[in-house]
């Protein structure tokens, strides 16, 4: 069944860099609401928990290393087609390609440290929400 919510998290290279007001202005102007949110920093083991379905790739050592270096600001958004739709909005996973206008296109630097993420379906929104947030904090 399809959901209108999505979860996202600002990554450390976003946060770092002081745009985490810049992002969820451009969020919000896009029509998302935001449901739950916090700063929060993950661990290696959630980092490898979450990012568990890249863990045969050359580059999943450096993926946890750069998640797991800082803060990420963690959120769940609500609009209509939210994930397909923020998906859109965040633009491709390497910035080079994504579309002007796009999250990655204006915050991020290259395919490894690319500013934001975005469920890429609404199985995973639920599970990936579920995995920062209690129900009781997602409004
Ligand atoms: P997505 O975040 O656009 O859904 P995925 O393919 O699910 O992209 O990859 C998850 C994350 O792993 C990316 O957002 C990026 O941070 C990192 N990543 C993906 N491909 C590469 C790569 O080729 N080199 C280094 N890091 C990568």
């Amino acid at each position: 069944m399809a959901t209108n919510r999505t979860f996202t998290m600002l990554k450390p290279d976003a946060v770092e860099k002081g745009h985490i007001g810049a992002i969820l202005e451009k969020i919000s102007a896009s029509g998302f609401r935001i449901v739950a949110m916090k700063l929060t920093q993950m661990t290696k083991a959630d980092a490898e928990e979450f990012y568990a379905i890249h863990n045969e790739r050359p580059f999943f050592g450096e993926l946890v290393e750069y998640m797991t270096r800082g803060p990420i600001v963690a959120a769940v958004l609500e609009k209509d087609n939210a994930v397909e739709d923020f998906r859109t909005l965040i633009g491709a996973t390497n910035p080079a390609d994504a579309a002007e206008g796009t999250i990655r296109k204006m915050f991020a630097d290259s395919i490894s440290e690319n500013a934001v993420h975005g469920s890429d379906s609404d199985d995973n929104a639920a599970i990936e929400s579920a995995f920062h947030f209690a129900g009781r904090d997602m409004f």
